[in-house]
């Protein structure tokens, strides 16, 4: 999120309507939504774009089955999503549809220039073609099949069909190398970086030049001078990224130059190899800079499945806010759904995360400091002139969470960002008890007040910082501190040097969150979760609570501090986890380890904690264990965990957030 640059360009991917958005639509929408907010309040000029993608096969066949023209099926869809959108308060600046006037004429026009300096041909083309995903599928991308069998799409996982025509090519292998040297001198692309080296890989085993229109169906855009072919939609809808903010338009240019190159695309991961190949060939054969970072994330899946239109397992986000409330959700998929991979959709967490995280460790302390200081009198807070040392760190630790939640934005690092906030909400918690208020009013009323006015200072971070997430509820969060929501202040700047001493005025106010019965059967749940009759768990370190006052007794045997001293114990950051396939005990962490590096951890815990979960959190583990294998996988440490009969296997995680590596002794 750097303040060097003030403007902020961000994409979604544009839908094909042949339904209603569902929820795995509105991720991708509201991650664009949260960084445009998140830019915003770092105080910089934000276009969000997001819209519909409208032409080709895909959309005439499904219009034709309920016996509508294309556009009358298209535009029967558009209300859908702009209500969906709507209700989940995201702040498009634009919604483009690729059947608009300007962006044909702009696709014409590009097209043109691209014919004029040869770098689009024409020839004919036989190949399979997969009609779902409007693309064609070479023998070395399919899915193995038998010989002389139809071939099988990669993404889609269905059969393609041979298509024989005359069609224009655009010159990709002649990119091959320039997108090379972009890779190499770019290396932090495409997020997450396993993705950039997926792609790296495609295109050193050789591009071949790509079919960009089609004789066989008509709805698209008519190829300029050439009326029997239609754009092929990639070099249709990856465009919208630039017509949409004046490319073709002279008239526009000083737009186009404001907002282009674009800062952040953001995808699914099924669209990737589109975005990070041939885009960018695009971009290069018009002269144009290349976006600076593509965000790719994983798919919302149910039971295992990728949620999406046509397998009809989709979840439809209107009944969701009906049921959980739109931030609600705003935070459940901003913080459960790791970007870095699949998550499973479940009601279950949904409840989890209302009920414990923002209702008890969010909403009650806001509750309990508005209902002390009203209680006693102290509604209008002001600083001390001299700040203990306990409410002094309170503040230190309050500056390192607006420098980390900025490093972890710029990374596109969304859900990281709120879990870190969600430490530093823990800490104040922590913070609150140990000094006991309600207690301390009794005898020092300038301390009270001054735990009152650490309280407020942090929540207003907090609030400002939870904003993007949670526009309507933090809102209403600060207006109740006395300090409403600036949308004009660059908060990061503010906060990042800020000593507190603000004034707030309290008022308390309803229940930000309410806590959420169990509404669902939990729809996506296959084996059920028992953390009762959890008992032994392969390569778990079990810490068994002490019991003082026999210790000398219950001890078998002691060990002298020249053998703990051999333990390297640190704390790691989970930033990926996954199943391992055959195993119904494991999961595979990639653990930040900071100075240490990124490092595989095998868990016996998934019983315990299904891996979208542990996404984000800080644990504790062994580190200078010998490696070794498990079910074919390499574990480069240990993690540590505390069992308890009720609640099973619990992460030890510091109470505050630590530096990622940070040693514990
Ligand atoms: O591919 N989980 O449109 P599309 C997470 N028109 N994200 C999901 C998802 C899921 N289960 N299902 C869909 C197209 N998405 C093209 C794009 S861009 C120039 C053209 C999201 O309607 C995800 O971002 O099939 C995915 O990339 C996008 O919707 C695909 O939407």
């Amino acid at each position: 999120m750097s303040n060097d640059c003030k403007k902020f360009y961000v994409t979604t991917p544009i839908y094909y309507v042949t339904a209603a958005p569902h929820l795995g639509s509105l991720y991708s929408t509201l991650l664009a939504d949260v960084a445009a907010r998140y830019h915003k309040i770092a105080g910089q000029e934000v276009f969000f774009l997001t819209g519909t993608d409208e032409h080709g096969q895909k959309i005439a066949q499904a219009a034709e089955k309920v016996g509508l023209h294309p556009k009358e099926f298209t535009d029967s869809f558009i209300e859908s999503y702009k209500s969906v959108w709507s209700k989940y308060e995201i702040a498009y600046d634009y919604f483009i549809r690729t059947t608009d006037t300007a962006h044909i004429q702009a696709v014409q026009t590009w097209l043109q220039r691209l014919l004029d300096q040869g770098d689009i041909y024409k020839g004919s083309y036989q190949g399979w073609y997969c009609t779902p995903c409007e693309s064609f599928v070479t023998e070395k991308d399919s899915i193995p099949v038998e010989q002389g069998q139809a071939l099988v799409c990669p993404d889609c996982h269905r059969a393609t069909g041979q298509v024989l025509e005359s069609c224009y090519f655009f010159k990709l292998s002649a990119y091959q190398d320039r997108l090379l040297d972009f890779y190499e001198n770019n290396p932090h692309f495409i997020t997450p970086k396993e993705r950039m080296a997926e792609i790296v890989n495609f295109v050193k085993s050789g591009l071949k030049d790509l079919s960009i229109s089609r004789t066989t169906i008509s709805w698209g855009i008519p190829f300029p001078g050439d009326d029997a072919h239609v754009t092929y939609v990639w070099a249709d809808a990856l465009n919208n990224y630039i017509t949409a903010v004046g490319y073709g338009d002279d008239a526009r240019a000083d737009e186009l130059a404001k907002w282009w190159p674009a800062d952040l695309q953001i995808m699914g991961k099924d669209i990737v190899r589109f975005h990070a190949i041939y885009w960018p060939a695009f971009l290069m054969a018009s002269g144009l800079a290349m976006p600076k970072k593509l965000l790719v994330h994983g798919w919302i899946k149910v039971a295992d499945q990728k949620m999406s239109k046509s397998l009809g397992n989709a979840v439809d986000p209107m009944q969701l806010a009906a049921d959980y409330g739109v931030d609600e959700i705003r935070y459940y998929l901003t913080r459960k759904m790791a970007i870095t991979q699949d998550s499973e959709f479940k009601f279950e967490d949904i409840e989890q995360s209302i009920n414990s995280e923002l209702a008890n460790a969010f909403g009650n302390l806001l509750n309990r400091m508005a209902t002390l200081v009203v209680k006693n009198d102290a509604t209008n807070l002001n600083a001390p002139a001299v700040w203990s040392q306990s409410s002094l760190e309170l503040q230190n630790q309050c500056k390192a969470l607006v420098l980390d939640v900025e490093q972890l934005v710029s990374d596109g690092m969304f859900y990281r960002a709120v879990a870190r906030i969600w430490d530093y909400i823990n800490l104040v918690n922590a913070y609150f008890h140990e000094h006991e208020p309600w207690k301390i009013v009794k005898h020092d009323r300038a301390q009270f007040l001054e735990i009152m006015s650490a309280a407020a200072h942090s929540l207003q971070v907090i609030g400002v910082l939870l904003w993007p997430v949670m526009p309507d509820k933090m809102e209403i969060m600060l207006v109740s501190l006395g300090c409403p929501f600036d949308r004009h202040k660059n908060y990061m700047k503010e906060f990042a040097s800020m000593s507190w001493k603000n004034s707030f005025i309290i008022q308390q106010i309803a229940t930000l969150f309410t806590k959420s019965e169990i509404k669902k059967e939990d729809i996506v749940q296959t084996t059920p979760i028992d953390h009762k009759h959890e008992q032994k768990v392969e390569q778990v370190a079990v810490v068994q609570e002490s019991k003082p006052a026999a210790i000398e007794n219950d001890q078998k045997e002691f060990i002298g501090i020249e053998d703990f001293a051999k333990l390297d114990l640190r704390i790691g950051t989970i930033v990926a986890c996954e199943i391992v396939t055959g195993s119904d005990k494991l999961v595979k962490s990639q653990v930040d380890f900071g100075d240490l590096g990124m490092r595989q951890v095998l868990s016996g815990i998934r019983k315990a904690y299904s891996p979208e979960n542990l996404v984000g959190k800080q644990a504790l583990f062994v580190v200078n264990l010998k490696p070794r294998k498990m079910m074919g996988h390499d574990s480069q440490g240990m993690m540590l965990l505390a069992l308890d009969e009720i609640a099973g296997l619990q992460l030890m995680s510091p109470v505050g957030h630590v530096k990622s590596g940070s040693k514990v002794g």
